[in-house]
This record gives C-alpha cells, sequence and structure tokens, in this order.
C-alpha cells in the first residue's frame, strides 16, 4: 500500500470515527488525525496531548516560552501539528519565533515566545521537538507550556510543576523542558482543574504510529460489530 493510500485511509477512519459520539471514539479519532500530522512531521518530534474536558467551552491561551538561562543563543523549540476539537483561535508568534503552521522559536534575545489562542475542547494536541545544547554556564535554557485566561494572562490551571526559585523560574506550567543533553519533558503529577496528559509518544518512525492509530481505529471497529450484532 502506497504512503497516500495509507493517508487517504486513515482520513477516511478518521472522519467515520469522528461522527460517532462517544468519548473514547472522539479521542480515538483525535488520535488519529494527530498521527496523521506526525507522519509529516520531524523525525525526533514527540506526540504531546492534553484532555481539557475539564475546561470545554473555555477560552485560553497556549504559551510556549523558551527562556534562555546559559547566556548562549544555542537552543531551539519547534511546535508543529497544533490540534485540538475546541476552535483555534489567533497565533502571536513575534518573539523569536518564525513560521506557521510549523513554528519555531529560539533563545535569540533571551526569550522565545509562541502564543496560541482557542476554544478549549475535550484536547489538545502538538508535535514537539527541541534542540538539546548546554555549555554548562548558568542553567539550561528552559521551554514551559502554560494554559492562561487570554483576557488576563493568568494561569486557567493549578499545577505542580512550580519552579519559583530557578534561575529560570516558572510557576503552573503544564510541561517543561530543561534543554540540555538527554532532556526529558517534565509533566505535572496533579492539576487543578483536571488536565491530564493523554499520551505522550516519542515518534519511533512515522510508519510506526501510523500502524498504532490504524490498530486502534480497527479494534473499535471489530467493537462496533460486535455491538451491532448484540443488538440485532
Ligand atoms: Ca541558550
Ligand atoms: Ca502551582
Amino acid at each position: 500500500m502506497t504512503r497516500h493510500a495509507v493517508l487517504s485511509n486513515e482520513s477516511t477512519f478518521a472522519r467515520l470515527a469522528a461522527r460517532r459520539s462517544s468519548s473514547w471514539q472522539k479521542r480515538c479519532a483525535a488520535f488519529v488525525i494527530t498521527v496523521a500530522a506526525c507522519a509529516a512531521g520531524p523525525a525526533a518530534a514527540t506526540l504531546v496531548s492534553f484532555d481539557t474536558s475539564s475546561l470545554a467551552g473555555s477560552a485560553a491561551r497556549l504559551d510556549f516560552s523558551l527562556l534562555d538561562g546559559d547566556f548562549t543563543e544555542n537552543n531551539s523549540v519547534t511546535v508543529a501539528s497544533l490540534s485540538t476539537d475546541g476552535t483555534l483561535g489567533g497565533v502571536d508568534c513575534t518573539l523569536s519565533c518564525s513560521g506557521g503552521p510549523s513554528y519555531a522559536i529560539t533563545d535569540t534575545g533571551g526569550l522565545g515566545q509562541l502564543l496560541q489562542d482557542l476554544i478549549l475542547g475535550s484536547y489538545f494536541s502538538f508535535d514537539l521537538s527541541f534542540t538539546t545544547n548546554y555549555p554548562g554556564n548558568g542553567a539550561p535554557d528552559r521551554l514551559s507550556l502554560l494554559l492562561l485566561d487570554p483576557l488576563t494572562n493568568f494561569t486557567l490551571v493549578d499545577t505542580d510543576l512550580d519552579f519559583l526559585n530557578d534561575p529560570v523560574p516558572t510557576q503552573d506550567a503544564l510541561l517543561v523542558v530543561d534543554l540540555a543533553p538527554g532532556a526529558q519533558i517534565q509533566l505535572p503529577t496533579a492539576t487543578d482543574p483536571d488536565v491530564p496528559s493523554a499520551g505522550i509518544i516519542p515518534e519511533p518512525g512515522a510508519g510506526g504510529l501510523v500502524a498504532l492509530g490504524l490498530a486502534l481505529l480497527s479494534g473499535q471497529r471489530i467493537r462496533s460489530r460486535r455491538q451491532s450484532a448484540q443488538a440485532r
């Protein structure tokens, strides 16, 4: 099967699944759509997804900030394939930020920032990749993701990712990455209201993720057939 055919089938499956009403089905379809987007993303990207059901309908602002900690312009972060079943609104990509819809932010001038407004649905997801340069001076550059009220720029969610006393402070982050060799994506273990991470998937290769997404939908189709047979 050609790559085009795989993606075409995937789109068809995603559309069919999206028409169904249960929460699981919606999330499954969303996952496959995001997988399709990932297939075109950078090889080292990681799929990150958050469940925002507790805040569905709320106006929000995603604030991706890359703060310089080592006094060297040496790192960049790419945010691609931003996806939600809510509604994406305006984007501000002016502060050491370029591109769109795949955005690159750098630590040029000490801060790079991408702001994406949206009306929250049951989830949002994106594809994240980053460099991990750190010469050992100062502190590693830090990427943080905040979920803000677009009117006040106050956080919509209290999380336990609070680093107020660090050289590069942040508070109530949904995600933090300290850019140094071996960097790991840090997620909160507690959020209020509840905004759990619905999945972080290091991308082993687009083919593997597409296969996983199709397998999920295939399982759903089998379950639907069984339920239809039982209902008869
Ligand atoms: Ca730096
Ligand atoms: Ca907090």
